[in-house]
């Protein structure tokens, strides 16, 4: 039986959550309350010695690091794929150049908005959210750039769509419209939210969280 620590707002729990589902692989989820410290309980650290969430383990095995646990899912469970397929070079490089933005310069970067967002009105730094938000539209534009005539970042549905997901999803509660003037991208988001994988996600996704 898979085992997921995961503390439900976590972005990165999130895409390993939406891997799981898409490969119909079932798991039980352990809390780790970030807001309490477990992570830095010695029995989490032996499960990941950066302290932090998500940690899957497979019987014997465990892994942390969302886009290392997709890698071990895809290793694992291949179908239905995550990935472009091998023999494909340039297509697995786009999708693992599309996770590694997401998770570097999209998912932190609404993380920040979100926690300027959850300061009391009189404490929010006006300038700071501006310049927040304008970083976050230009990446939106950019993906609308890149989406032009595919369905997908990656052609087939991948690691690269998903690692957008759990952040795209909370945009709108930000006040900022990912679709407005941005066919491509409304359209993508329109398909991406139809997927079961995704619609799991919905309700946990806009809960403030510690250090997420
Ligand atoms: N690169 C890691 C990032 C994981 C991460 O930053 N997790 C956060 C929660 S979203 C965490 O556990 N923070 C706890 C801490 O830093 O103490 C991944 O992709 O899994």
């Amino acid at each position: 039986m898979i085992k997921l620590y995961d503390f439900l707002p976590c972005p990165f729990g999130q895409k390993v959550r939406i891997m799981l589902a898409e490969k119909g692989l079932t798991y039980e989820l352990v809390p780790v309350d970030l807001t309490q410290g477990e992570q830095r309980r010695p029995d989490f650290l032996r499960l990941n010695p950066y302290g932090k969430v998500p940690v899957l383990v497979d019987e014997e095995t465990a892994v942390y690091d969302s886009t290392i646990i997709g890698e071990y899912l895809e290793d694992e469970y291949p179908e239905p794929a995550l990935m472009p397929p091998l023999g494909s070079s340039a297509l697995r490089a786009r999708a693992r150049l599309f996770e590694d933005f997401s998770d570097n310069s999209f998912t932190p970067q609404v993380g920040l908005l979100m926690a300027e967002m959850h300061r009391p009105a009189a404490e929010r730094d006006p300038q700071r959210l501006q310049r927040l938000s304008q970083a976050i539209e230009r990446v939106l534009d950019y993906l609308n750039h890149e989406l032009h005539g595919q369905w997908f970042l990656a052609a087939e549905f991948s690691v690269a769509d998903i690692g957008f997901i759990p952040r795209l999803l909370v945009l709108e509660h930000l006040g900022i419209q990912p679709g407005l003037n941005r066919s491509n991208v409304d359209a993508w988001l329109k398909r991406l939210q139809e997927r079961s994988s995704v619609q799991t996600l919905q309700g946990v996704t806009i809960e403030p969280g510690a250090n997420v």
